[in-house]
């Protein structure tokens, strides 16, 4: 305690963006707007995720709307509170959500930015309080600016992305994000309001020992996924599914392992989604050192090609030598 005060001051994620734009020349300062946008976004979900328990207890809290209605599902209220964030700032002129088949259109035609987001994640995991989280990809359009944006907006290709990110809303909250010049994340301090600088250059372990993925669809993986998974229990490895994406993502990315949602015989084409799950937690993953494929090929999550904004795609994304190792059982197994 006594030398508190000789602790320096945190970085806050507006003193490290603007540090990061007068480094950038060329930075016009709106995707930093963007990346304030969206933190602010994170916040206010965090503030719903918080206080989810209290909605149950009906009008104690406010929870219930003026016409009595009952309180929306929090993936729900979160979608809208992201959508409401992006209008307001005012820099994205477009969102892809996994809540909305359609595109939306904020009505700023003259921003530069289209985000692909899926605004709470671990749709299974938010009413029994274990770690959900927000994951987000950007995009520079290529539609004019002062055009409504299009579906080829998002329909660039993983390779494309600008930033991407995500929120982890955990035992702390945290925002993890890249902006192609490596992986930075902050810890949010829920009394200052602000998030700080805790993880300055995040790098994924070459090797790892855990493995993730939902063993309850063991005999639906192809043979090659087995194979591994046996070769990691040989070694002793240990297993860990949250059951969130971000959370088991954030837990490799720190630890490193390796995540694993194959196709399955019921979902031939994997369960994630591309242009909001796969692509952007392929970004990072390499942008920290790491690997994300997408098949027994080995085929970079990032070269898949985007025809859909809700395409699925099977996900093996961690460590660089553990990637390798599952690729190289799929050839023996061949
Ligand atoms: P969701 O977008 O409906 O929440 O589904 C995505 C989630 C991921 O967070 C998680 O990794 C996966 O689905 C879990 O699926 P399963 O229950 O098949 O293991
Ligand atoms: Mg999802």
């Amino acid at each position: 305690p006594d030398n508190a005060l000789a602790q320096p001051v945190g970085t806050t994620l507006e003193r490290y963006i603007m540090r990061k734009q007068s480094e950038f020349a060329y930075a016009t300062g709106e995707l930093s707007q963007l990346l304030r946008d969206i933190a602010l976004a994170g916040k206010i979900i965090n503030r719903e995720v918080n206080r989810a328990g209290l909605s149950e207890l009906k009008g104690a809290f406010g929870t219930e709307n003026v016409q009595g209605e009952q309180q929306q599902k929090l993936d729900v209220v979160a979608n809208i509170r992201f959508i409401r964030a992006l209008k307001n700032g005012g820099q994205a002129c477009a969102i892809l959500s996994e809540e909305e088949d359609e595109i939306i259109q904020t009505g700023n035609n003259q921003g530069r930015y289209v985000v692909a987001m899926d605004p709470l994640d671990g749709s299974a995991n938010i009413d029994v309080n274990v770690p959900i989280g927000t994951i987000f990809s950007i995009y520079r359009r290529i539609t004019p600016v002062g055009t409504p944006a299009t579906k080829d907006d998002f329909l660039q290709g993983g390779r494309k992305q600008i930033a991407a990110g995500y929120v982890l809303y955990g035992s702390s909250t945290m925002l993890v994000y890249t902006t192609g010049h490596g992986v930075v994340g902050f810890t949010y301090e829920h009394s200052l309001g602000e998030f700080f600088l805790s993880h300055p250059d995040l790098l994924i372990p070459q090797n790892g020992k855990i493995f993730s993925c939902n063993e309850g669809h063991w005999f639906d993986y192809p043979e090659y996924v087995r194979t591994y998974l046996m070769e990691c229990k040989r070694k002793g490895y240990t297993g860990r599914y949250v059951g969130s994406l971000v959370a088991d993502y954030h837990r490799s990315l720190l630890m490193g392992g390796i995540y694993l949602y194959p196709p399955t015989k019921k979902k031939p084409q994997g369960k994630l989604r591309l242009l909001y799950e796969c692509y952007p937690l392929a970004f990072l993953i390499e942008q920290a050192g790491g690997a994300a494929v997408a098949d027994a090929n080995g085929t970079p999550i990032l070269d898949i090609v985007a025809t859909d904004c809700h395409q699925r795609s099977a996900l093996v994304i961690g460590s660089t030598n553990m990637v390798k190792e599952i690729a190289a059982s799929a050839t023996a197994t061949a």
